[in-house]
């Protein structure tokens, strides 16, 4: 195990992983490195020529909804590419390649538990019955870096409307999809897969959650997280669960990946709070990507307006970590 001697903010970004914690480094990558062989990029290359045109792409550029505005630029997309978390494909930044090998399409969506019917659909259907906006968001990760994206998609209280959950549904669960053979990520059985998140029902229809389906004016990239992921910007960006293929209505609060690795660490609720530090660094400011400038972090990540009555009577509860 290492034994951090610097605090988080003082790291390069590469080393504040949140598993570098609890796993030695050198041993991981030696266990993944016949894996990073198996994935050369000209691997990479002939799997994203085999990809069939992605039959959403007359859906964009979707219209702008102009009621969400950004206190700062549009991340380069090129950053964005090129600099990610998706475990399912390693614990580096730089799972852009590996991720290529993931299918999406077909791409159907399961939703079960607490429902009136429980269903599946295809991408798709989906994204055709409910229509996609884009919406500019910030997006806080909980290593003490931040982004902002053109991020389209449409409201997650829509899925929800669809699913027709029952009264007795207290939150929803949502799971990535598990496929050791193109994740290499999942071979590593010490983790908890599949990745798993989960919000309240009331947060889960907040106006603000939101599901991605593009980003930039296009379907999204498979490294961040097509064919559908979670935008939750009030909240660490380890909520925002990618390739999503699990919706499950429940009333036991659901008990997400990081979690269940180090609760200590990362709870439930996970909101943005620049006053309560990580056991191990400070969240008080951020690295705006791209820039290399740090500003201020923002209670709720700015977005207290829209979600900060969610948590009234909830002031026991870990609300921000
Ligand atoms: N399935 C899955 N979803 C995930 C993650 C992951 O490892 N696996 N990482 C999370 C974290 S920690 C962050 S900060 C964002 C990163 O999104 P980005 O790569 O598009 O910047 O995805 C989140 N969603
Ligand atoms: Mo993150």
């Amino acid at each position: 195990m290492n034994v951090i001697h610097r605090r988080g903010w003082e790291l390069p970004e590469s080393a504040a992983t949140p598993e570098r914690f609890f796993f030695d480094r050198r041993a991981f990558l030696a266990a993944s490195g016949a894996v990073a062989l198996s994935l050369s990029p000209t691997i990479a290359r002939a799997q994203r020529a085999a990809d069939a045109p992605d039959p959403s792409i007359d859906l964009y550029p979707a219209k702008r909804n102009g009621k969400y505005t950004l206190d700062r630029p549009i991340t380069d997309e090129e950053k964005n590419l090129t600099y990610n978390n998706f475990y399912e494909f390693g614990s580096s930044k730089a799972v852009a390649k590996p991720a290529q090998a993931l299918k999406i399409r077909p791409w159907t969506i399961k939703i079960d538990g607490m429902v009136e019917k429980e269903q599946e659909i295809g991408i798709d259907d989906l994204m055709r019955k409910v229509g996609i906006e884009e919406r500019l968001y910030r997006h806080r990760c909980v290593e003490a870096w931040s982004m902002t994206v053109p991020w389209s998609g449409f409201p997650l209280a829509k899925l929800v409307e669809l699913a027709k959950p029952l009264a007795s549904a207290k939150y929803l669960q949502m799971e990535t999809f598990l496929d050791k053979s193109v994740a290499s990520g999942q071979r590593q059985s010490w983790y908890p897969w599949p990745y798993r998140e989960g919000l309240t029902m009331a947060e889960a229809t907040n106006e603000l959650a939101f599901m991605v389906t593009g980003a930039y004016g296009k379907p999204v990239a498979k490294q961040m997280g097509a064919p559908l992921r979670l935008a939750v910007p009030w909240k660490y960006g380890f909520k925002s669960i990618k390739s999503i293929t699990h919706f499950t209505f429940t009333d036991k609060q659901p008990k997400s990946f990081w979690e269940s690795l180090q609760a200590a660490e990362y709870g439930f609720w996970a909101n943005v709070n620049p006053e309560v530090s990580h056991p191990r660094w400070s969240q008080a400011s951020e690295e705006v990507l791209g820039t290399g400038q740090r500003r201020p972090t923002l209670l709720f990540n700015g977005y207290g307006e829209y979600v900060a009555d969610l948590y009234k009577g909830l002031e026991k509860e870990r609300l921000w970590a």
